[in-house]
């Protein structure tokens, strides 16, 4: 394992360290766990285990051991379309993984000609046989389109049932007939479903004419991060604007989040406002936090979690979000749904960041590199 020492700020000396606010970030080393990962996308901790599985966009699925970097591959995954962003995406174990042994994944496949959308599934876990068996989907959202773009996509599991974000497919209709404001059209939204994949009667739209029953929040871009607030449960989730306009949201049941008719990001060629940015009274709902237009300034998000763990005290219920772009893992405060910048971790290391979760055991944070020869790596405390 390569071990390097950060403290920061850069060259903080003991007495201004002891000088600082309690909220002060203390230093930190990283590991790296393994490297060469293959356009790595998504992790997580198996429960009641060390160890963590993890997708590969090309279709792959691995079981990593964090202490030694062995690497098991797992067979069964299912055929994705790995066209444009698409691919394997999010894995979550279910809420009675210890019991079912079953994973939940998210995957773009074709349906049909040139027409693909994101699938959210299941399979049981069989480690004696290292494959997932009885591969179930349970969802394809609808409609299927003939695009490479904007799949999303995150589950998270809350008040019994799975939800998942997806994307907007990259549709380039700048009005109300945009997909993601199209009720029919289940792309740029947050579904909710049983853990069997039912939709419940008690979603907010389920039983109108020409809604898509499954829909649980609408008016989405491409969601990249979903995860639970650990005080009040609600689901938060982040998503990419156009040019800046990244946006991250708290999740409201039947919400509109009026993309792409409010929107604080600008178009990728001539940099043009197509939008009013979201404001109060508009009639969507108001992201608790939205980073500006521009490439100087936005925070293309992907994984998302709130610090929560003995490693890093200072940290407890801070914010962890992947920046993409601008290559390194940011750390907020919240308070009350609002959120303040404190420290770009692993900033000019040029990592992409994928994906962040926090071990349950260690307390340590573990971060997933994007790329073709990417690497996990772990927040440690300094030894
Ligand atoms: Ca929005």
């Amino acid at each position: 394992m390569r071990k390097s020492t950060y403290t920061f700020p850069t060259a903080c000396a003991v007495a201004a360290v002891l000088a600082m606010p309690a909220s002060a970030q203390p230093a930190f080393e990283v590991d790296t766990i393994a490297t060469g990962l293959t356009n790595p996308w998504a992790m997580a901790f198996l429960p009641d285990s060390d160890e963590m599985i993890i997708t590969l966009r090309g279709g792959e699925i691995v079981i990593l051991d964090p202490g030694s970097g062995d690497m098991q591959p797992i067979s069964g995954a299912p055929d994705v379309d790995t066209r444009g962003q698409g691919g394997l995406l999010d894995i979550a174990p279910a809420p009675d993984f210890a019991q079912s042994g079953l994973v939940y994944m998210t995957w773009a496949g074709r349906v049909g000609g040139q027409n693909s959308t994101t699938h959210l599934g299941r399979a049981r876990l069989d480690r004696d046989a290292h494959a997932l068996v009885d591969l179930e989907v349970l969802h394809a959202v609808g409609p299927a389109i003939d695009s490479g773009a904007h799949f999303g996509s995150r589950i998270v599991f809350s008040d019994g049932h799975v939800f998942a974000g997806f994307g907007d497919r990259g549709s380039k209709e700048f009005g109300p007939d945009h997909i993601s404001q199209d009720l029919s059209s289940e792309n740029g939204a947050v579904i909710r479903l049983t853990l069997d994949g039912d939709i419940p009667a008690d979603n907010p739209f389920a039983g109108d004419d020409g809604a898509a029953g499954a829909i649980w929040s609408y008016g989405h871009r491409n969601i990249q991060a979903m995860t639970l607030h650990p005080d009040t449960g609600d689901i938060w989730l982040a998503e990419h604007g156009e040019a800046g306009g990244d946006e991250v949201n708290i999740v409201e049941r039947g919400g509109n989040y009026g993309w792409p008719l409010a929107a604080n990001g600008v178009t990728y060629r001539g940099g043009q406002r197509f939008a009013e940015p979201h404001q109060d009274g508009d009639g969507f709902v108001s992201p608790a936090h939205v980073w500006p237009a521009g490439r100087d300034d936005h925070f293309p998000p992907s994984g998302m979690t709130f610090y929560s763990g003995d490693a890093f005290a200072d940290w407890q219920g801070h914010l962890l979000i992947g920046n993409l772009f601008h290559e390194y893992l940011g750390l907020f405060s919240e308070n009350n749904g609002t959120l303040e910048p404190v420290a770009r971790l692993l900033d000019g290391e040029g990592h992409r960041i994928r994906d962040v979760v926090i071990g349950p055991q260690d307390g340590f944070i573990y971060v997933l590199a994007d790329g073709e020869n990417a690497p996990l790596m772990r927040l440690v405390p300094p030894s």
